[in-house]
């Protein structure tokens, strides 16, 4: 299969005949294209530096509780590579709880990429922000904001300066961004986790009952977010 961790509907759809073969109405018509779903990276656990295992829990914890709040909407959880540990960690523990398959599961692929390249439309993507919300810093936050063009920047800006550790801002992407355009991202949600990297502001210094409880705060902004979109 082409994704490992895709759902069936994905391994066999030939996705890119059918884009080119049909026109673009028939495209957004198509039941798997117009379901709501809110693609994110796993918070806080690169650059930032927090413990891999923990943040799996919460993840998984998270989902729980909202997945059944948010109707037929779908959540997915993103990494760049097959060999991500932190898909592993929650696609394992997802599996031991009662969570509909189909409204959440993990995917392999690039954040900015997922409809052009993975074939997966999704209309909300979360962003690993810096609490500046500013562009750049490496990891997905770079990879958004580039891929997004300086509309994001604006469009940002016009709704907040900064964000405090386990805030979301969910941000309406101009139509004119490339993203929007090419892959159908109408919305960003910048999420700001807990930092346990000394060389970034904010720094914890390993304290996690304080990082567990501002990365949990964190996904149940996300996802508060992402259902105030959907409303
Ligand atoms: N697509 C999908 N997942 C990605 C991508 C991508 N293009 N790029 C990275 N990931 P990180 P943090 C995954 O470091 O730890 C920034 O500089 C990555 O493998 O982006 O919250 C900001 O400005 C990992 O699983 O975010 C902040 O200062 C996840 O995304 C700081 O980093 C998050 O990794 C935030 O650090």
């Amino acid at each position: 299969p082409a994704n490992d961790s895709a759902p069936s509907e994905y391994v066999h759809m030939d996705v890119k005949n059918t884009v080119s073969q049909e026109s673009g109405s028939s495209i957004r018509t198509n039941s798997v294209y117009s379901i709501p779903t809110l693609a994110f990276p796993s918070i806080s656990t690169a650059d930032f530096q927090f413990n891999l295992d923990k943040a799996s829990d919460i993840i998984v914890e998270k989902v729980e509780e909202f997945v059944s709040k948010l109707g037929n909407a779908r959540l997915v959880l993103v990494d760049l590579s097959h060999g991500s540990k932190i898909l592993s960690l929650v696609k394992a523990k997802a599996a031991r709880k009662s969570i509909d398959s189909k409204k959440f599961f993990t995917f392999v692929g690039d954040i900015t990429r997922l409809y052009s390249q993975g074939g997966m439309k999704c209309n909300v993507i979360a962003n690993a922000a810096n609490w500046r919300l500013k562009p750049g810093g490496g990891g997905v936050n770079a990879a958004i904001f580039s891929a997004a063009g300086p509309a994001l920047e604006t469009a940002t800006k016009e709704r907040a300066e900064s964000l405090a550790p386990g805030k979301a801002l969910v941000v309406p992407l101009p139509s004119t961004s490339p993203l929007s355009i090419k892959e159908g991202v109408t919305h960003v949600v910048h999420v700001l986790g807990p930092n346990m990297n000394a060389q970034r502001p904010n720094c914890l210094n390993n304290d996690y009952v304080k990082g567990c409880k501002v990365l949990g705060e964190a996904y149940s902004s996300l996802f508060e977010g992402f259902a105030s979109i959907l409303s």
